[in-house]
């Protein structure tokens, strides 16, 4: 595969030139200052390939080109916004960048409870605490119906049992305070999706308002009219990426779980089985992220990748531990649920230019220091990286596949 690096772009305090010492090939990225809704014009397009190239880099993959909402929801402005879409895509053809990652998920890009949780080994990863999220939904954003939905939750079989999600976040309340309060906001809002969504950003100044009305858009949309909604957008945009030669990747749901009454349609292989068969065009593919899949209990995430290899377009190499709580954690690269040896065993026999990037990585030895975002530490991707590239080298010996990692004499 395509050693690649997700980049945040000219102001990204780690550069290009970093990421060149460390074998990455491809950049993916994103034109993170255009506000959400307008077309990337080709001369920014331009301007952003040309500095990657400069360092002898390609830029490989799009994260994201964003779904507004209006497409999610079905909006009255939805058809304009799909024609804002297909243009940036013609835009990005004619730059020569044909791959694009998005996502479907209402409202939230992301979720996770602790951005910096503590490792055995004193690194820290990113942590899912359902009783934590329980709380934030029913007492700080007061969603109407939370209470009631969260008495009803299970956990999937083998996991969180005798635990009662909504007794804990109960008596959570009883020991939350407002600076606590703050620092869940934090973490499950600003500091999330922040940096990629477009929704939200670090200057919000009342986010859980924001937020609510975000909801509200989403009242009556139900798991059908959600599908129903992304296959319109698939179909409408399908002949442009046809013409243009763009493969579409969709980001699984993360976590792979329907929170805050929202619907979620890219969790498991019946959704994803499901929406490449709804619009069954080789343009419409997947973003395989092993870590979204694995953090799903009921995820098989080695026979997801031999399933759905064919229509994989990108790769995100990382892992999930799910405790037996059921609440989870990013584990090593080289543990967790996720086998990512087996996954790089099936995606290098598939096709050893599909690119792939570490996703995520422990925030470690000062990292946590240097202001990065959620779960894109240097150090700790750095070292996630080194694994696997060990991995990839590993295997194309086995498969007979030649692969010289380029900056070097031999
Ligand atoms: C988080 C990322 C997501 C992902 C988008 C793709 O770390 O995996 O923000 O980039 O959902 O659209």
């Amino acid at each position: 595969m395509e050693r690649t690096w997700r980049w945040f772009g000219k102001k990204d305090t780690i550069t290009l030139a970093m990421l060149k010492q460390i074998g990455v090939e491809g950049i993916v990225t994103a034109l993170h200052d255009v506000p959400l809704g307008e077309v990337w014009t080709r001369e920014k397009i331009r301007d952003l390939r040309e500095y990657i190239e400069s360092y002898g880099m390609r830029w490989s993959v799009v994260e994201s080109l964003p779904v507004v909402e209006t497409i999610k929801y079905g909006g009255p402005d939805r058809d304009h916004q799909i024609e804002v879409y297909k243009e940036s895509l013609r835009n990005l053809s004619a730059e020569g960048i044909h791959c694009i990652c998005y996502n479907f998920m209402p409202v939230l890009d992301w979720a996770r409870t602790d951005l910096l949780h503590a490792n055995p080994n004193g690194s820290s990863n990113l942590y899912f605490n359902y009783a934590e999220f329980a709380y934030f939904d029913i007492y700080i954003l007061k969603r109407e119906g939370a209470r009631e939905e969260w008495a009803a939750f299970r956990f999937p079989e083998g996991y969180g049992e005798g635990r009662n999600v909504l007794a804990e976040a109960d008596a959570l309340a009883r020991e939350m305070t407002p600076e606590k309060d703050h620092k869940l906001v934090e973490n499950i809002v600003i500091k999330t999706q922040g940096f990629v969504s477009g929704n939200f950003s670090e200057n919000d100044e009342a986010p859980i308002r924001k937020f609510r009305e975000f909801l509200d858009l989403y009242k009556g949309i139900d798991k059908a009219q959600l599908r129903a909604n992304m296959k319109y957008f698939l179909e409408a945009i399908m002949p442009t990426c046809e013409q243009y030669g763009m493969n579409m990747c969709v980001h699984p749901d993360d976590p792979p779980i329907e929170i805050l009454g929202l619907p979620r349609i890219v969790r498991t292989r019946e959704d994803i089985q499901w929406l490449l068969e709804a619009v069954p065009n080789p343009h419409n593919g997947l973003t395989f992220c092993a870590g979204s899949l694995s953090a799903g209990a009921y995820n098989d995430v080695v026979e997801l990748a031999r399933q759905f290899a064919p229509r994989t377009h990108f790769v995100h190499l990382r892992s999930c531990h799910i405790f037996p709580s059921g609440d989870f954690t990013e584990a090593s690269h080289l543990g967790g649920r996720a086998d990512l040896i087996e996954l790089c065993r099936i995606f290098e026999k598939q096709n050893p230019q599909l690119p792939m990037r570490v996703d995520h990585g422990m925030t470690m030895l000062g990292d946590e220091t240097k202001g990065y975002n959620a779960g894109y530490s240097f150090l700790g991707r750095m070292f996630a990286m080194g694994q696997v590239q060990g991995i990839l080298a590993t295997v194309d010996r086995e498969l007979g596949i030649t692969y010289k990692q380029p900056g070097f004499f031999d």
